[in-house]
């Protein structure tokens, strides 16, 4: 094997080929003609896996060597999607090895198609952290992912009779081959029992936890290839084992009692990742998950460090925590409880460490997302993290009685109610990451503008110089390179392949947007990417789309900010004109929908019940002649997103304005050439920023405009409904059985939700009816902008050309240079 770096060029097709063939060999005692397409994953997986470990291991030498400072992305979720095509990219292998395969009478995408989903992560807050761990290692910046090795990712979806079905996600059950368990890493992590305090010789007061159950933590390495540069970071992922230490002489019953319990915290633990998505779910196992996993990265972080060095107090020059949404956040009591307890450092000194290590970014603002542990259940499974966080909690709470007490108009308790870490009963993640960290940052302009004004208003006044923004980014590697062949060659065509590992210079396609001979080239690979998903629909849904008409497209988690609702209400809308006049001239539209809901979020399952019956009656209605389909794609997920994204000509982004706090999704529409149908929210307001208000259909309320509302109690969604005779008639058909013939009142609390006849809640809290007459207007720009082809395709070509600006590269060379300081590492 080469100790060089692998690179295109260098790519031994012939070499590849017979460690193929060995490889079935060996694992299966097969030839290739003999192994199924499972196998043959298997045995090119292990092939391609052996060329990164070279890179691999220089990698981490040259780590070793040079000794830089390290960023370690501490998160509960990593939506890393599918590896094998990903690494093939990434090692500039793609194309040889499909010519090696194809010369072995296979096909590289069918092999591809052979590999689960690591579906590690629910939405956008997992696949961010995926996007930065790809741009991390093609920048060259030494970093580790830490998160849960989870038995099971997020569920897969089957829909039955139009309804939501949960099915579990067994991604480990053929094995992982790019994976490797790491046992002399392992770590102890305790849960419970009591803390005693005794004074040692020197007069210090030692805490020790006693009375606890343990568990092993396990790490797996994941090599995350850079693009084209040989290096290889590392995402560490725990697996929990139980601990050995089964005395049998000390057998009586309550020992024995213990040793089942200790192991079935250890068979729990990483058994599932919760599958909700911006809703807190206040679960104690969820508490135990989250500290499982932080007590093993913040052990390994401070036993690495103290490998090389000799001084802890200077751990942050060569360390960095990013806490990826609150989540985490038990990293900044652990270390604490590391430095003071295991290094015997002084409070003051572990604090100092502690708050210029940690770091926390904020991806939401909605009040149901912020994490609110209840004293008892956090006191009694963290027993001494919860004494540390009480400490600093109670110097915080002095630091805003001696800031504020002489200040006139200020109200301190008020301050205290808002701030406290610990208040009410309950421990505040957010302020607890806030109050000990160095860097608090936002995810698009505008949301961090609504944490600093409104939301966090009071953290930011009295520490101004810790928020930043960092506008979210995706890689353009995996979501046109790798999702997109024909446009990515077609870029590569007309300005090169800079664009790979620059994206901003697929902005010299602009002067292809005005050129007819580009247009139609554009057009027509849209087209082929719109055959390529229809084939996958027709495969999968049993559904005919025409790949003439418009693709309008929304896939996303279901959420009902996300609105989803407005969306098919508006489909309603549009097939009862189209009913009432036949002869309306009316350009064929496909609305494709993907969305998993959280299994316990009624209205959110409800509304993909709704969708698939608006679907059953509109798909089927002969006197609409086809001119409206509407598809619910089952299972979205990372890998079907890529045939998706590359066949969109309509981005639906229209969440209630200041509920978005970025979307990553909008971008990855924009990137292969979708137009963004949306509201000026999360990154969606950078994004018009950067094509062009004429490039886009913009609609609905300002955030600044929904923040008022809600500020005065809403607003009367009845009057609307009294008024507007097209939104009173979709209401209407919600609960008269049009979509539910055999169940009228099915849709019933849809119709709450909006109206709100009787009950106690607020009626339309995301002002889906509010908007929804913007919105079908916005979508009457849509259909008259598709007609003229020509200028269409100008928008669509100056949104790839515009694009620049929302890789995950640029985003993280913003973390890097703003927040985390490290420096590059460079390969000979
Ligand atoms: C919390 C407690 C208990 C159980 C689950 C959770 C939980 C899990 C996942 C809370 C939130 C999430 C996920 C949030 C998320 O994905 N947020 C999205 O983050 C993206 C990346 O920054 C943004 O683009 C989206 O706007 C934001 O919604």
């Amino acid at each position: 094997a080469s100790e060089k770096p692998v690179k295109a060029k260098e790519f031994d097709k012939e070499l590849f080929k017979r460690s193929v063939e060995y490889n079935v060999r060996t694992l299966y005692r097969k030839n290739l003609e003999e192994a199924d397409a499972q196998q043959i994953f298997q045995a090119v997986s292990y092939a391609i896996k052996d060329r990164i470990v070279e890179n691999w291991m220089e990698t981490q030498k040259a780590y070793e060597k040079e000794d830089p400072k390290m960023v370690y992305y501490m998160s509960m979720e990593f939506l890393m999607g599918r590896a094998l095509g990903n690494n093939l990219i990434n090692l500039k292998a793609y194309k040889p090895v499909a010519e090696a395969l194809e010369e072995l009478g296979l096909d590289l995408n069918l092999i591809e198609d052979q590999e689960p989903d690591a579906a590690l992560g629910n939405g956008g807050l997992g696949r961010l952290a995926a996007c930065f761990l790809d741009s991390l290692a093609t920048l060259g910046y030494p970093a580790y992912g830490c998160g849960i090795r989870y038995r099971y990712g997020m569920f897969k979806q089957e829909i039955r009779d139009g309804y939501q079905v949960e099915v579990p996600d067994n991604w480990l059950m053929n094995g992982n081959p790019f994976e490797l368990r790491r046992p002399e890493y392992a770590k102890i992590v305790k849960f419970g029992g009591y803390v005693s305090v005794h004074t040692d010789e020197n007069g210090r007061n030692v805490f020790t936890q006693e009375g606890y159950q343990s568990v092993k933590a396990v790490p797996f390495d994941f090599p995350i290839v850079g693009y084209g540069n040989g290096i290889v970071n590392t995402l560490r992922i725990w697996d929990a084992e139980p601990v050995e230490c089964f005395q049998l002489d000390s057998f009586d019953k309550g020992d024995y009692q213990k040793a089942v319990e200790q192991e079935n915290l250890a068979r729990n633990i990483v058994e599932v990742l919760y599958p909700n998505d911006n809703h807190y779910a206040g679960k104690e196992l969820r508490l135990k998950q989250q500290y499982f996993f932080i007590s093993a990265s913040v052990q390994e972080a401070v036993e690495k460090y103290m490998r090389k060095h000799d001084d802890i107090h200077k751990f942050y020059e060569k360390v960095t925590f990013q806490l990826n949404d609150t989540h985490p956040t038990v990293a900044i009591a652990e270390l604490m409880r590391v430095l003071m307890d295991d290094y015997y450092l002084t409070w003051e000194e572990a604090w100092e460490i502690t708050t210029k290590t940690c770091a926390y970014t904020n991806h939401t603002i909605m009040a149901e997302a912020l994490e609110k542990w209840p004293i008892e259940l956090f006191s009694r499974l963290l027993p001494r993290i919860y004494q540390i966080v009480e400490e600093i909690n109670r110097r915080f709470i002095l630091d805003i009685q001696q800031k504020y007490s002489n200040v006139p108009g200020v109200d301190v308790q008020e301050k205290i109610r808002k701030m406290a870490i610990i208040y009410d009963g309950q421990v505040k993640m957010a302020n607890m990451a806030i109050v000990s960290g160095y860097s608090v940052n936002g995810v698009a302009r505008l949301h961090t503008e609504i944490l600093e004004k409104q939301e966090l208003k009071d953290f930011y006044e009295m520490f101004p110089e810790r928020f930043n923004n960092k506008t979210n980014g995706i890689t353009q590697r995996r979501f046109l390179l790798h999702a997109n062949p024909l446009l990515a060659d077609w870029v590569t065509a007309h300005v090169g392949d800079d664009w790979i590992t620059d994206l901003p210079q697929i902005s010299r396609l602009k002067v292809y947007a005005d050129d007819k001979k580009a247009q139609q080239e554009f057009m027509n690979i849209k087209y082929q990417n719109k055959v390529r998903l229809a084939k996958y629909i027709l495969e999968h849904n049993g559904i005919e789309v025409d790949p003439r008409s418009i693709f309008d497209v929304q896939v996303k988690r279901l959420h009902e900010y996300k609105r989803q609702l407005l969306n098919i209400l508006h489909v309603m809308h549009l097939y009862n004109e189209l009913k009432e006049h036949p002869e309306l001239d009316f350009y064929p539209r496909t609305f494709i929908f993907g969305a998993k809901a959280a299994a316990g979020y009624r209205n959110a399952k409800l509304t993909i019940k709704l969708i698939n019956s608006v679907a059953d009656v509109v798909n089927n209605d002969p006197a609409i002649n086809g001119k409206i389909k509407v598809v619910f794609i089952e299972n979205y997920n990372v890998s079907n997103a890529e045939i998706i994204f590359a066949a969109a000509d309509v981005s639906e982004q229209i969440s209630t304005a200041s509920k978005e706090a970025s979307g990553t999704g909008n971008m990855k529409f924009m990137l292969n050439g979708a137009l963004t149908l949306g509201t000026m929210d999360g990154a969606n307001v950078e994004i018009v920023e950067e094509v062009g208000e004429e490039n886009a259909f913009i609609f609905g309320l300002s955030a600044q405009e929904v923040i008022n509302y809600e500020n005065h109690g809403g607003y009367d969604p009845m009057e609307i409904f009294n008024n507007d005779q097209d939104v009173r008639k979709v209401l209407m058909q919600l609960i008269n059985g049009t979509f539910a013939p055999g169940d009228p009142e099915l849709f019933r609390p849809l119709y709450n939700s909006l109206l709100n006849t009787q009950c106690t809640a607020k009626a339309d809290t995301y002002f889906i009816l509010k908007d929804f007459k913007s919105y079908a207007e916005a979508q009457k720009r849509v259909e008259a902008a598709y007609r003229d082809e020509d200028n269409w395709a100008k928008s669509a070509i100056l949104n790839v050309s515009c694009s620049g600006k929302f890789t995950s590269d640029r985003t993280i060379q913003q973390y890097v240079d703003e927040i985390w300081h490290l420096d590059k590492v460079v390969l000979k």
